[in-house]
């Protein structure tokens, strides 16, 4: 929890420096549901996210360096640079994306799950979203199908209260999210996402189910400690809003309970502090340093096959390598 939370807090401090571009999202105030989430997981399963992903990313496996390197968009990152903030993608610890379209996650997933279940295999997928993102069509076409198929996954909605400015009761029918999925009859259940253990618990639980072929959703609530993107002001909150926003701060809670709890004492949480944050500080330097990648590489990664496109050239070439063929009378002008 506290290397996302410093992580995040490096991002953003980079991002003012224009070491960052594109656009940002942060994990601030969602880091127990992160951790509660990713620890439940086998190092088999699937993890789809959205553009909110950073801290999924760091608590699957991927090192710091390699994410921060991916944010400064260099050869070091994670997808070599050429996805930045919200394109995360390393399926080596099965970390599937990363996608910037509300939504784009969702089918995918439920393809990842219906592949699973047609092998025969023993894996879930983890699919995780915000509360707008269940006002998208392609929520209910891949619960429906899920839950119709028994598919291995869980369905995450990571409520925040927000989507962007708008809040889930401005914009949801049925504000208790978890209840959607009665509409497909699949299980659900609303945790404590500033609980880590508890965060744990249901998704244990939840991935039971999933591997028995009863797919699940999982609502954690959480909160937003910041605007939707690190350049959002948030003027939409008002400071009261936004000083609770802030004080709900479940990192500092879980320090708490470790400390009452007689797991850790003061000195030990203010190491491990130190320790992340010199961490930080090196993954940092580390993408500093990374080599940005070679213009001739822009649409590698982007096709399969190569696509004849005028957004493929690139900057110095022709816009047509040879004189365009003279285009064909259409019927009309040839009778004139
Ligand atoms: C299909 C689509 N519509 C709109 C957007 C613009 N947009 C980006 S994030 C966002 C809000 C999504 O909110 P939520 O699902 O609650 O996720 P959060 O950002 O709170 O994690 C919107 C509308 C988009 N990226 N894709």
């Amino acid at each position: 929890m506290v290397t996302i939370r410093r992580f995040e807090e490096r991002a953003a401090r980079s991002y003012t420096e224009a070491k960052i571009g594109g656009y940002c999202h942060l994990n601030l105030g969602e880091e127990a549901t992160v951790v509660g989430l990713m620890a439940a997981l086998e190092p088999t399963d699937y993890v789809y996210a959205n553009y909110r992903e950073h801290g999924y990313a760091l608590a699957r496996g991927i090192s710091p360096e390699r994410a921060m390197a991916e944010l400064y968009g260099r050869t070091d990152g994670v997808s070599r640079g050429w996805g930045g903030s919200m394109h995360m993608f390393d399926p080596g610890v099965r970390f599937m994306g990363g996608y910037g379209i509300v939504g784009g996650q969702v089918p995918l997933a439920t393809g990842t799950a219906l592949a699973i279940d047609y092998r025969g295999g023993s894996e879930a997928v983890v699919c995780l979203m915000g509360d707008g993102t269940t006002n998208i069509g392609a929520f209910h076409e891949s619960l429906n199908i899920a839950a119709l198929w028994g598919l291995p996954i869980v369905y995450v909605v990571n409520n925040n209260g927000l989507g962007m400015g708008t809040t889930v009761e401005q914009s949801s029918a049925e504000p208790e999210l978890h209840k959607r999925a009665g509409s497909y009859r699949m299980d659900s259940v609303r945790v404590d996402g500033s609980d880590p253990l508890a965060v744990l618990d249901a998704t244990r639980d939840a991935l039971a189910s999933a591997r028995a072929g009863r797919p699940f959703l999982l609502e954690a609530m959480t909160g937003r400690m910041k605007g939707h993107s690190v350049v959002d002001p948030a003027r939409y909150r008002s400071p009261e809003e936004s000083a609770a926003a802030r004080a709900a701060d479940p990192v500092a809670a879980f320090a708490a309970t470790l400390r009452e709890r007689g797991v850790l004492d003061a000195d030990e949480v203010a190491a491990i502090d130190a320790d992340v944050t010199a961490e930080v500080a090196a993954a940092a330097a580390f993408a500093d340093a990374s080599p940005h990648p070679d213009v001739s590489t822009l649409f590698d990664y982007t096709y399969a096959t190569p696509v004849a496109n005028d957004s493929r050239r690139l900057p110095g070439e022709a816009l047509f390598p040879a004189p365009p063929r003279p285009l064909a009378h259409s019927g009309a002008e040839a009778r004139r």
